[in-house]
């Protein structure tokens, strides 16, 4: 079990949520209504109903969570028992501008956070905050449009400029966007009012509009690196990108080019992000496909001044891809993967890849040069309460697997990995499914689908594992 790898001083070992999917108080202290508000539960293969309104008898998970807005302090204490230094979450907009357009803040959401952050340092957690995490003012969607809407750069700007003002003397490390390139499946109308707020578009302009939306966030995400290192130079702008490697199912060279567009497709938002221009294919396609995506002269320079400090990504699974017939290369990422037959599946069908986070950090370095940190990374699984103790083997196997990869990339291939910081540290809802079973943490929240339960919380078998590879800085694992 000595993996035998020394990690760098300083490492940051931590986990990461993200505030919808476990604060609840969803209408509490003046916070608005966000579009993970109307979201009601859905399963495996069953896709998450949006609402117009809230309704009075719907099941709506994420206005529940596990209660965080109220327990986060008891959390932090088995957080800092476990020996984390770190802990990332995110801001959620609505508590701040709960209607995303107001001229001023809502004060008691800024406590919140104050108050969340001071608990952070006072418990040894590093905070490393997300400003936008599927949780947008559902107003802005309905009003504006959402993402598509230029004006909503100015909204979100402001919203960012008053949080890291008021809390940039604790925080150093801001994400702008979670996950930012899902919407590469623009095919499927949850990531793209998860990512960008698109609601009620003509089928056939999805893309088009995903596009566009892409564009404002990715100028509003140089703006607010600007403004950020305004406020003080000294703090830190990630991009956050969730990290997929797509591998070609087959040496043809047609699946070779296939996985390669994949791949150009999918992390383009990273090229911007990290090198400060959009790729010439990607602007070749828009010309073909006639899409006019408003690339102003001014865009260009923002993008160019303002990349940002580093990259953190997501890391779940890989996928293959095969699709010969396809003269064009237009991947389709709902319909070209297939299964990887030297992979095993966990049972909502993620494949498991350890091999593929050491890929994807080559893969991103030799691309970006940017530093990296691993800010999620994790298994969800059925777990079983039984006399007080739950036995995840399972999901010790996955983190062991993972980690040594992770050991690998920065030992062996001497690549700037700053942190590791697992999915979720405490079962949370799943942001996909909307279910509570389908649980992450080294903790577990006596809570169902249907918020039934005690909301006690006990340590897994996981917890204890996870604090003697913190305790050895990753040696033993
Ligand atoms: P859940 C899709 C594919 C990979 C990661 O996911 C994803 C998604 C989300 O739709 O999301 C990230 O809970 C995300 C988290 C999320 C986590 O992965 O669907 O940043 O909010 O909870 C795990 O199992």
């Amino acid at each position: 079990n000595d993996s035998g790898y020394k990690l760098p001083d300083g490492f940051l070992w931590g986990s990461a949520v993200a505030a919808h999917q476990l604060e609840g108080a969803w209408d509490v202290d003046g916070k608005g209504v966000s579009i993970a508000d109307v979201m009601l539960a859905g399963e495996n293969h069953v896709s998450r109903k949006v609402t117009d309104t809230v309704l009075a008898d719907g099941n709506y998970p994420n206005h529940r969570g596990i209660d965080f807005y109220h327990t986060y302090a008891q959390d932090f204490d088995l957080f800092k028992e476990l020996g984390m230094n770190a802990f990332r979450t995110s801001i959620a907009w609505t508590r701040i501008f709960p209607n995303g357009d107001e001229d001023e803040p809502n004060e008691a959401g800024l406590a919140f956070y104050d108050q969340m952050i001071d608990a952070m340092i006072e418990h040894g957690l590093e905070p490393v905050i997300t400003l936008s995490h599927f949780e947008m003012p559902l107003h802005l969607v309905k009003e504006y449009g959402g993402w598509r809407n230029r004006k909503v750069i100015d909204f979100f700007v402001k919203y960012a400029k008053t949080v890291i003002a008021r809390y940039g003397d604790r925080v150093k490390y801001w994400l702008t966007f979670n996950e930012i390139n899902n919407q590469t499946s623009w095919m499927n109308p949850h990531h793209l009012l998860q990512d960008s707020g698109l609601k009620d578009y003509p089928e056939e302009q999805a893309q088009e509009l995903m596009y566009l939306a892409s564009h404002h966030e990715l100028v509003a995400s140089a703006l607010v690196t600007k403004v950020a290192h305004a406020i003080n130079p000294d703090l830190e702008v990630g991009c956050m990108i969730a990290m997929n490697p797509v591998y070609p199912a087959t040496s043809n060279p047609k699946d070779i080019m296939m996985s390669q567009r994949a791949m150009q497709t999918r992390y383009y938002w990273g090229d911007v992000h990290a090198l400060g221009e959009y790729p010439t294919w990607l602007l070749k396609y828009f010309e073909q496909k006639n899409f006019n995506i408003d690339i102003t002269e001014e865009d260009k320079k923002i993008l160019k001044e303002n990349t940002v400090d580093f990259v953190s990504f997501s890391y779940y699974m890989s996928w293959t891809v095969s699709d010969p017939e396809n003269p064009l290369y237009e991947y389709d990422e709902e319909k070209n993967h297939g299964d990887n037959p030297f992979l095993a599946q966990s049972d909502w069908g993620w494949q498991i890849d350890p091999v593929g986070i050491r890929y994807a950090i080559n893969w991103m370095w030799d691309r970006w040069h940017k530093k990296m940190i691993v800010v999620e990374n994790g298994f969800g699984a059925f777990d079983k309460l039984e006399d007080g103790a739950i036995h995840d083997p399972y999901r010790i196997d996955y983190f062991k697997n993972h980690i040594k990869s992770v050991e690998e990339a920065i030992v062996l291939d001497g690549l700037p990995v700053f942190g590791y910081m697992p999915w979720s540290g405490i079962d949370i809802i799943s942001a996909s499914t909307g279910e509570m079973k389908k649980r992450y943490g080294f903790v577990y929240v006596d809570l169902d689908d249907f918020g039934e339960g005690s909301g006690k919380r006990y340590k897994k078998d996981s917890f204890a594992w996870y604090q003697n590879v913190i305790k050895t800085n990753g040696a033993e694992l």
